[in-house]
């Protein structure tokens, strides 16, 4: 059987903003991603997205909120790695107290934060892109101009299950197969 490694990515906006990362080192180098890591032994999905997304940014999210924010799963394949990525998918609207925006929360719970706690860490420096249009695709992951446009673009919640296929070198993206599922 394939060998699998796991991941967390969270993708966190503020109604029509966006914060990504800019890597300083290791996996994605000098391209803007969302925040996550690997899971650790045998740990669960959500306790991963939880403790990455407060490792890299600074913000802190119930188990109840992370839970519902869930969206689906990526899988990545590589020409020159036998070993599968399964990247466990959430989001999570934010909402900074300099202006809430608490009508269109569609969680139970809304999550305020401070934008002063925002900080990165060796690894990452946080960036909001203002509107959704100047998300720096060209310095993305490639399968990103695919689910991340299709996410942030969908007026209901998405529930994303994508197959995705790198060709040796890396950068290139070969859609195999990729469906969304709208819930
Ligand atoms: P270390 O330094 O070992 O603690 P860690 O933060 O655990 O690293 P890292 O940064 O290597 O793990 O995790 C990779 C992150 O990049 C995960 O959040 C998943 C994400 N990722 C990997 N491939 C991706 C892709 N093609 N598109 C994308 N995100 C991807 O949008
Ligand atoms: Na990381
Ligand atoms: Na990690």
């Amino acid at each position: 059987p394939r060998k699998r490694k796991e991941f967390s990515l969270i993708v966190v906006t503020n109604g029509n903003r966006i914060l990504l990362g800019l890597k300083h080192r290791g996996f994605g180098k000098g391209m803007y991603n969302s925040f996550g890591g690997k899971l650790e032994q045998g740990e669960d999905s959500v306790v991963a997205a939880c403790r990455e997304l407060h490792e890299e940014t600074g913000i802190c999210v119930t188990m109840k909120h992370m839970t519902e924010s869930k969206i689906g799963i990526l899988h990545f394949t590589f020409d020159d790695d036998p070993t599968e990525m399964c990247v466990h998918l959430f989001r999570v609207n934010i909402y900074c107290n300099d202006h809430v925006t608490v009508e269109t929360a569609s969680s139970s719970e809304q999550i305020v934060v401070d934008p002063l706690t925002i900080r990165g860490c060796d690894e990452i420096t946080p960036e909001w892109i203002e509107n959704f249009f100047h998300i720096p695709l060209h310095n993305m992951f490639a399968d990103d101009s695919i689910w991340l446009t299709y996410l942030l673009a969908s007026e209901k919640k998405v529930c994303l299950d994508g197959w995705f296929h790198f060709l040796e070198g890396g950068q290139e993206v070969n859609t195999i197969r990729h469906h969304f599922v709208d819930i």
